[in-house]
């Protein structure tokens, strides 16, 4: 029997998602043409540098989507799907806090965890859950309504969960059924053709757009499939070029003279879709929705917990005084690699060199030491999470208003346990992974040169 592993059934749903993305929404067919050729050019300009940050199979292969589910019953079915594709929940986005708009979903990311799966296909997907027991959105009658439809739904077939959790228990699938989980997978994240409740979609968008694309239909769907682009400023002029309006800024770090840290996204916003609607009066008629939007993205080193504060107070800074922001990274974020090892900013995996000095000198146990003196060489570890007020801007662009909240009621809580609890698996804490990553590779490297410790 030919086995199919979770590594390549991941890549082959990334790919058939892609696929069916593309005939659905022709405009992420452009992002995807036009990131592949600005990928061609840096590749030219830049050479092997421009595979510093993973190779260009990886690079080219890689995408991010994002879904919204209401419950946490469907987000242990999503995680029993993904689960089988090698993707655990990393990370805990509060979006209800980080947008200025009503935005009721917390969130976590799907992705795979160990580095080799990471270099054969990181494929991730955001997902976000609605938060109906907030009653800053919710009054306890709109909530009752929204649990009621929610639990009357669903959004995968018993065959795909009994896939998934044959994948997820033998780690593969005999070649026929990985085709047809493939298979139920991607549909079960197209565009429901379903017909909507025009009375009730519209109730819930009073409230929030997000909530009405989350509750209001009796499916989800993927909402964006981001491709990853090595040069993102070129790229926004490029579609810019085209006629196509992107959201006015690219959000993370700046352009700026040092390397890519964290994660730049820009998008275009989402597209009026025609989707049948049911009318009060039970007719149906065609009505238009935007759902569905383009983003892409370029990916930089991870930083640390010290190198992430020092990047969340860059960006509270250039805020507060609306400065510019170029500027202020030249001046105060370290603008080269070994810096920011040395200041422990970012996260490295660190190497011996093979041709390292053999001419009887010992090593120092030192970090600047093995670096300068080319015992080791720093290999950047590339940032696979999200940020939470870019993510929170993703939103926003695509609202088709502002909703409300009121914020004299208290905030329902939710937190990275309460999430684990719900997904009945634990929300892996992203900074702990990188960190143990680096940790490996420093141990290794001691062990190597001889050395009880590298410091
Ligand atoms: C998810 C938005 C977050 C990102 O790249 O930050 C996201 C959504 O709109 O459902 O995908
Ligand atoms: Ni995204």
């Amino acid at each position: 029997m030919v086995m199919v592993s979770q590594g390549r059934l991941r890549a082959a749903f990334a790919r058939r998602l892609s696929e069916m993305y593309g005939q659905e929404v022709p405009a992420y067919r452009t992002l995807v043409a036009v990131s592949q050729k600005v990928n061609d050019g840096v590749l030219r300009r830049a050479g092997a540098d421009a595979e510093r940050l993973g190779s260009i199979e990886r690079v080219t292969a890689e995408r991010h989507g994002a879904i919204r589910v209401g419950t946490p019953a469907e987000l242990r079915q999503v995680a029993r799907i993904f689960g089988a594709l090698g993707m655990r929940p990393v990370g805990f986005y509060d979006l209800r806090e980080a947008a200025a708009s009503a935005v009721p979903v917390v969130s976590t990311a799907f992705r795979p965890v160990a580095a080799d799966e990471l270099a054969g296909d990181p494929f991730r997907v955001f997902t976000s859950m609605l938060t109906p027991a907030d009653p800053r959105f919710f009054d306890p009658d709109l909530r009752e309504r929204l649990d009621r439809f929610l639990a009357a739904r669903r959004l995968f077939p018993p065959e795909l969960l009994e896939l998934a959790d044959r994948a997820g228990r033998e780690r593969e699938l005999p070649r026929e059924q990985a085709e047809r989980f493939t298979q139920l997978a991607v549909q079960a994240f197209a565009l429901g053709r379903e017909p909507i409740d025009q009375a009730w979609y519209e109730t819930l968008e009073q409230v929030s757009a997000v909530a009405a694309d989350i509750g209001g239909v009796t499916s989800t769907h993927i909402n964006h499939l981001t491709p990853r682009v090595l040069d993102i400023d070129e790229l926004y002029a490029r579609m810019t070029e085209r006629g196509i309006t992107m959201i006015d800024q690219i959000q993370g770090p700046p352009r700026w003279s040092g390397p890519d840290v964290l994660l730049r996204q820009t998008s275009f916003r989402a597209l009026a879709e025609p989707r049948a609607l049911r009318r009060p009066d039970g007719g149906l008629t065609t009505g238009s929705l935007r759902v569905r939007f383009g983003e892409v993205e370029a990916r930089g080193i991870a930083l640390t917990r010290t190198g992430r504060e020092r990047y969340d107070d860059l960006q509270a800074r250039a805020d507060a005084h609306t400065a510019d922001r170029t500027a202020l990274w030249d001046r105060e974020f370290p603008a080269t690699e070994r810096d920011l090892a040395l200041e422990r900013l970012a996260y490295f995996t660190y190497r011996t060199v093979p041709d390292r000095p053999r001419d009887g000198r010992r090593p120092g146990t030192g970090l600047a030491d093995l670096i300068d003196h080319g015992w080791v060489r720093a290999e950047p570890i590339v940032y696979e999470d999200f940020l939470p007020r870019s993510a929170a801007g993703i939103f926003q662009s695509n609202l088709t208003g502002q909703g409300v909240r009121d914020d004299s009621r208290a905030a329902a809580d939710y937190d990275s346990d309460w999430l684990s609890g719900a997904i009945g698996a634990e929300v892996l804490d992203p900074f702990t992974l990188y960190e143990s990553q680096q940790r490996r590779s420093l141990e290794d490297a001691a062990r190597a040169l001889g050395l009880p410790e590298i410091t």
